[in-house]
């Protein structure tokens, strides 16, 4: 990246779009962001996409110094593809990272929103469900299991965001060191969730600004009936986890107080 200062406040963004199979959509959405952003940087991780997703970024990369392409051997899924974007943001020492889908779903038109209000927050999550935020094209199965997911993580983790599943955000890179990024196993949405999850437990700033999300109008979603149970089944398991660990503070809280009793 050549404008040394990055964006204004927030310093050197990485924008990493994770790809399989999206031949039609990477040289759109790489351009839609130079266009939108200048200043930001790309980095296409695309896991050896059989439609040759990785030769076309190669060849957009061989003529922009802002576009980057981290090749993985297979699929591997889009949690590892972004652990191992994260990685590579923090070996070049990039400050913020964004993570976008290839598909157009999330608009680069609305990245500056996110990174503006990553001056004063550590996390900042691109929200469908906000005043200001929209899903268009969606058919009503698909909304109403996301809705309804949303509603059971909060219950299941106490947390108050309204979108925990999405795929739009920005991160400051030293919150991913805290939060151990590198460890999260996660897959599918369950990565999102479980970074969500993260940094509110580690106490960071998180602000939810709207977006608008449009369903994808080329290429195949990888989106799964096990990505689904992946989801149901971790945040279950954090939830119950949390409970338990609450549970345990109150009991040696009580065990405490009754014991200094004269
Ligand atoms: N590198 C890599 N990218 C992936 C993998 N799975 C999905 N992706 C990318 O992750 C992004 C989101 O995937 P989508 O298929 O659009 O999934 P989705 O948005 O949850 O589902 P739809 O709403 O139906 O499109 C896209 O850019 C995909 O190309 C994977 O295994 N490896
Ligand atoms: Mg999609």
């Amino acid at each position: 990246m050549n404008d040394a200062e990055g964006y204004p406040g927030i310093g050197r963004v990485l924008v990493i779009i994770p790809t399989y199979d999206e031949a039609e959509n990477v040289r759109p959405i790489v351009e839609r962001v130079r266009r939108a952003v200048p200043s930001v940087d790309i980095l296409v991780a695309d896991d050896n996409s059989p439609d040759g997703t990785g030769g076309i970024a190669d060849q957009l990369a061989a003529s922009d110094d802002h576009v980057f392409v981290l090749h993985r051997p297979g699929k591997q899924g889009l949690g590892a593809a972004y652990v191992a974007g994260f990685g590579w943001a923090k070996d070049k020492g990039y400050d913020v990272v964004v993570e976008m889908d290839a598909d157009g779903s999330h608009a680069p038109e609305e990245l500056s929103r996110l990174l503006d209000a990553v001056r004063t927050h550590d996390v900042v999550l691109g929200t469908r469900y906000v005043p200001g935020g929209s899903v268009h094209n969606w058919p009503l199965h698909r909304l109403a299991l996301s809705r309804g997911g949303n509603i059971y993580i909060r219950m299941a983790l106490g947390m108050p965001f309204r979108d925990a599943t999405g795929g739009y955000r920005a991160y400051r890179m030293a919150v991913l060191d805290e939060i151990d990024v590198q460890t999260v196993a996660s897959q599918g949405y369950s990565f999102q969730v479980e970074l969500a999850w993260r940094a509110y437990r580690h106490g960071c700033r998180i602000a939810e600004v709207p977006i608008t999300f449009t369903e994808r109008e080329r290429g195949a979603s990888k989106m799964s009936g096990n990505i689904f149970r992946e989801q149901l089944l971790r945040v279950t398991g954090w939830g119950l986890v949390a409970r338990r660990d609450a549970l345990l503070a109150r009991l040696e809280r009580r065990r405490r107080t009754t014991s200094t009793w004269p």
